[in-house]
């Protein structure tokens, strides 16, 4: 049924993410992030001035509004709330978030607050971070502050993004200094801790905020098995298990996913669970799913041996293979970006089909989108690829709606450009863009990419093809 349309309350809007666009990395009492001290791609732009939001804000929610967004997700970078990770409350960061979401307002688009977009406090860290209980004490601490003072204000919120890739791929976001990254073992029980942190935080918030709805937001892929040799089946359901499953059974189920706990009992990296940590993880009860979705994956039973690490499909960490568990397989039948991420519109509709069969959750999109090297010609950036990209997506998510998935809304990333996790300036992915290079900062002049006009005329006519 191709006739179906988008509900009438569609959220229609576009993401960012606190480090990736704001820049003013020490500004205004704003201590250091992880992501501030760890070390990325040397030939990279940084993210000390990003797109220069922080100061142009104004500016670019202005054109969000022009763009006709009805939603706008960003994140709250915790160290500008209380730079010393608790405690004491920096006022100029807690106004600089109350502007944003007064412009929002102003603009009538609704703001999506993520409270956690991979940028844990330094000072936290330093002190053990996720392997720490008290983060989790301080986690919820943050919460509270957060919820005192836009919980009137702000109606859909986000509690940590991606929690699978930190938990999976703790080099995305960038290496600590010396360059060893946790052990398995210690990133389960970092897992578990902010399982925990989630748990108590959405509690805290259904207590506090009446009217709001929270949800955590995860990076959700569908996977296909390589073949239909019963060994590639099995492998495929062991990596949707533990690459996804196991993350949001936990909110929504108040349980870990069996097989992927298994998995971690095995290879002696299950958590530590203390008495009452179970009952904790009960309460969490999200309103909604929210899902970053990018590619799907293809997966084959593991050939037991260090070619199954080795075997990349795509240049998309999520798609790394584990000895003895499962390999990424290449697929014949889809497409790549320039990056190699796998490019499947279908693998959307079938995504959502099996988030809401699962969880029977509405769901929110709060990523979709192409990574490109965009080019500005006289005023002018012709990305018909993103539109492709979009277009062939929109498609699908009104015919997984069709199929009976409720949907709130659809975030694609990004509102601006920003930058890259691992390509800098180099990869785009905004509907504006910034006149930046990666190390010529020029005057980051903002120009509305071909792809802004087609959004445009989507949300004006509801999405209607
Ligand atoms: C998601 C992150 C975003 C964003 C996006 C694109 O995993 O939540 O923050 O970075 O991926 O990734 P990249 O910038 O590496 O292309």
């Amino acid at each position: 049924n191709t006739k179906t349309n988008f509900p009438e309350n569609f959220l229609w809007g576009a993401s960012t993410s606190a480090y990736q666009v704001e820049g003013a990395v020490l500004e205004d009492g704003k201590s250091p992030s992880i992501i501030d001290m760890y070390e990325h791609p040397k030939d990279t732009a940084g993210f000390r001035i990003a797109s220069d939001y922080y100061h142009r804000y104004k500016e670019d929610i202005q054109w969000f509004a022009k763009m006709g967004l009805k939603a706008y997700r960003f994140s709250i970078a915790w160290t500008r709330i209380l730079p010393e990770g608790t405690g004491k409350i920096n006022q100029p960061g807690v106004d600089y978030y109350k502007n944003i979401i007064a412009e929002c307002r102003k603009y009538k688009i609704e703001p999506v607050v993520t409270m956690y977009h991979f940028d844990l406090p330094y000072c936290l860290e330093e002190q053990g971070g996720w392997n720490k209980r008290e983060t989790v004490d301080a986690f919820v601490e943050y919460a509270r502050v957060l919820f005192e003072i836009y919980g009137r204000e702000v109606t859909y919120w986000l509690t940590i993004n991606e929690q699978n890739t930190m938990i999976l791929h703790p080099g995305a976001i960038g290496l600590p200094k010396g360059g060893t990254l946790p052990t398995k073992k210690e990133l389960y029980q970092q897992n578990h801790h902010m399982m925990l942190a989630q748990a108590r935080v959405m509690k805290l918030f259904h207590k506090m905020v009446r009217n709001g709805k929270i949800g955590p937001a995860l990076n959700l892929t569908a996977m296909y098995p390589a073949s239909c040799r019963p060994e590639d089946a099995i492998a495929a359901h062991n990596w949707v298990s533990i690459r996804c499953w196991n993350f949001a059974d936990v909110p929504v189920f108040g349980t870990y996913h069996p097989l992927a706990f298994s998995y971690m009992k095995d290879r002696g990296i299950a958590p530590e669970i203390l008495p009452g940590d179970m009952e904790i993880l009960k309460d969490a009860d999200p309103d909604f799913i929210a899902m970053n979705y990018y590619s799907t994956a293809t997966i084959g039973a593991s050939r037991n041996d260090s070619s199954d690490v080795a075997a990349r499909a795509g240049d998309q960490q999520i798609m790394l293979g584990e000895q003895g568990v499962y390999r990424p397989e290449e697929n014949p039948y889809v497409d790549k970006t320039k990056y190699g991420w796998v490019i499947d519109p279908v693998g959307f509709r079938y995504t959502l089909r099996k988030v809401y069969e699962r969880y029977h959750l509405p769901i929110l999109v709060t990523e979709n989108g192409i990574g490109a090297p965009d080019i500005l010609e006289d005023g002018k950036i012709h990305d018909d690829y993103r539109i492709d990209f979009l277009k062939k997506h929109l498609i699908q998510m009104k015919l997984a709606i069709a199929d009976g998935v409720e949907m709130i809304g659809y975030c694609p990333w990004a509102a601006i450009d920003v930058v890259s996790t691992h390509q800098g300036y180099k990869k785009r992915y905004g509907f504006i863009y910034v006149d930046r290079e990666e190390f010529d900062l020029k005057e980051m002049k903002r120009y509305p990419k071909d792809s802004f006009f087609w959004y445009q005329k989507v949300i004006a006519e509801n999405g209607k093809s």
